[in-house]
């Protein structure tokens, strides 16, 4: 299977983006082929800071490679190397009804918490689903956040196709039951923009400190409480195996213990987990020249096959002979 999925370097990556999205990059490099993209032309509807997007770039591709991925099963590249996927946006974006975008919940969650929303937040569907039909991608694994958006390139493409004949593979969404929509520390979503997001590489000490304050109710110690739905038992179980998840809800539904227990709990679960990435990302850090010529290969691989597919697209819309 092609799998492709890309990550915005808007900030330091959370366990949203991990159990959601990174953790699934890195178990579908085996076997299939794969392309992940760091997706800085997404990240600038955010980032306005030249200096920021470039550290966040590299911060990004040093996270996916100590996470796990292995530049010799998955091509690893910057969404910006490969300007074949913009040409495609538009060829989609002329056939892309207003009323499609303005149902996307990114751009109407945005709008409804009133922050700031541009033309490149509204058409960021447009720019992904190019992102995904430039490589033929058949599954694309995300969070659930995403797919409405692996639905709008779907109907994108199925238009396209309709009108010029078959130019696109229709993609999959993967996502992942349990993880799909990690809670951040306030319950809702964890989100870089909603301020409640836990670091994959943020300091131990510092990681501990906002575990100690995630959000829980007042009940007293002594009420025995329904593990299911609590976002604070949600976390624990994405570092947890199977009997420490029965014991942990044993303990919830028994009451008796305090909040504090299972914040422990987690922040050691959450250390020890982290602990080898962490060491093979000081490793790489030391040798940003590496992760250079990583994704430079990356980009020149991915623009073969993005250039194929656009050249199909330009011939069958009438652009090309
Ligand atoms: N809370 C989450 N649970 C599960 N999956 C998540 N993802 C993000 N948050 C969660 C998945 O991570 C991948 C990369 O997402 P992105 O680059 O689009 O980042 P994002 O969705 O923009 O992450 P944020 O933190 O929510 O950023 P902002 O605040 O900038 O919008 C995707 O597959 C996503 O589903």
């Amino acid at each position: 299977m092609r799998v492709l999925s890309g990550i915005q370097p808007t900030g330091r990556f959370h366990w949203g983006n991990y159990f959601g999205a990174i953790r699934q990059y890195i178990d579908l490099q085996h076997g299939n082929e794969a392309y992940y993209f760091i997706a800085d032309l997404h990240a600038l509807t955010t980032v306005r800071d030249p200096k920021q997007l470039r550290q966040n770039t590299l911060d990004a591709a040093l996270d996916l490679l100590a996470l796990g991925l292995e530049p010799e099963h998955a091509i690893l590249f910057r969404q910006s190397d490969v300007p074949e996927v913009s040409e495609l946006c538009w060829l989609l974006m002329t056939g892309t009804p207003m009323s499609m975008l303005e149902n996307c919940h990114a751009y109407k969650d945005k709008m409804q918490k009133g922050l700031p929303a541009g033309a490149g937040l509204f058409t960021y569907p447009v720019l992904m689903a190019a992102d995904i039909l430039a490589y033929d991608s058949q599954i694309v694994p995300v969070g659930a956040d995403q797919v409405q958006h692996i639905e709008v390139t779907r109907d994108l493409a199925g238009s396209f196709n309709h009108t010029y004949g078959e130019t696109f593979v229709l993609p999959k969404a993967q996502t992942l039951d349990a993880s799909a929509k990690v809670p951040g520390t306030d319950g809702e979503k964890m989100s870089k923009s909603y301020n409640n997001t836990l670091e994959l590489f943020e300091e131990p000490k510092a990681m501990r400190k906002k575990i100690m304050r995630i959000v829980t109710d007042a009940r007293p110690m002594e009420e025995p409480k329904e593990p299911e739905g609590d976002h604070l038992y949600q976390l624990y179980s994405l570092f947890a195996n199977e009997s420490e998840r029965e014991t942990m809800a044993a303990m919830y539904r028994k009451g008796g213990f305090g909040y504090g227990d299972v914040k422990k709990a987690l922040a050691d679960a959450a250390e020890r987990y982290f602990a080898e990435p962490r060491a093979r990302r000081e490793e790489l850090a030391a040798k940003p020249e590496r992760v250079v010529e990583i994704l430079a290969d990356g980009a020149s691989r991915a623009r073969k096959k993005a250039a194929e597919t656009l050249r199909r697209a330009q011939t069958n819309c009438g652009l090309r002979p």
